[in-house]
């Protein structure tokens, strides 16, 4: 999938990232109406399934998800936060889908930036290592782990700026956020990195 669509979903900005033959998409909606190579969930290390964004993943994926999973959970066991392992997309749209797991907020002197950091670059890794071209990303960490949205943007941004600069895929990235006061936030906080 060179040109990633989503249904029902609302494109509000593209951006070409600064020094890479990367674009962002900033869009608004349910991620799982993206199609995509692959979109990626923000789930918990027991992989299966929970609420949130995890929680609509697997019931619009199906069971294929959970099962294999299931499977990597079995053979590997829990995946720590900062890491992404992939599996099938099941019955959604996008081929395939990226689980990682994002830092619980505990106040920011316990590593969560560099976590949050490394829950992107992770799924960046694994996706190029799938040849995915088009990647969409939920707001990680930012429901039920609490991290703050301010906070958040500024990390997420730098971490895939970081990333494209150096890989060829993917080519295309959605940001993906549920609420429209999430997006504005984001906007707002990546305002100044835009210019430069
Ligand atoms: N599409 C896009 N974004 C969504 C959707 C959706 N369908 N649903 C929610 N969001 P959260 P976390 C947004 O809590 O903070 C789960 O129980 C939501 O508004 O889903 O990383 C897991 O199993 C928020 O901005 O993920 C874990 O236990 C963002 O997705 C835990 O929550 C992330 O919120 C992970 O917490």
């Amino acid at each position: 999938t060179r040109v990633m669509r989503s249904r029902g979903l609302r494109l509000l900005t593209m951006l070409m990232i600064p020094f890479s033959l990367c674009s962002a998409r900033l869009e608004r909606g349910d991620i799982t109406r993206v199609e995509a190579d692959a979109i990626v969930n923000a789930a918990n290390s027991g992989l299966l399934g929970g609420g949130g964004v995890d929680g609509a993943i697997h019931r619009a994926g199906g069971h294929a998800i959970y099962n294999e999973c299931k499977a990597i959970v079995d053979k590997h066991g829990p995946l720590p936060p900062g890491r992404a392992v992939i599996t099938s997309g099941g019955r959604l749209l996008a081929r395939h889908v990226i689980h990682t797991v994002g830092p619980v907020w505990r106040g920011g002197g316990a590593g969560e930036a560099e976590t949050l950091a490394s829950a992107y670059r992770e799924s960046l890794r694994v996706a190029e290592q799938y040849g995915c071209a088009t990647v969409a990303f939920p707001s990680i960490s930012t429901g039920a782990f609490g991290y703050p949205r301010e906070k958040a943007a500024r990390v997420v941004w730098d971490c895939i700026s970081d990333y494209v600069k150096h890989h060829a895929l993917p080519a295309e990235i959605g940001l993906v956020f549920f609420a429209p006061v999430d997006l504005a936030i984001f906007e707002k906080q990546i305002e100044g990195a835009r210019l430069v």
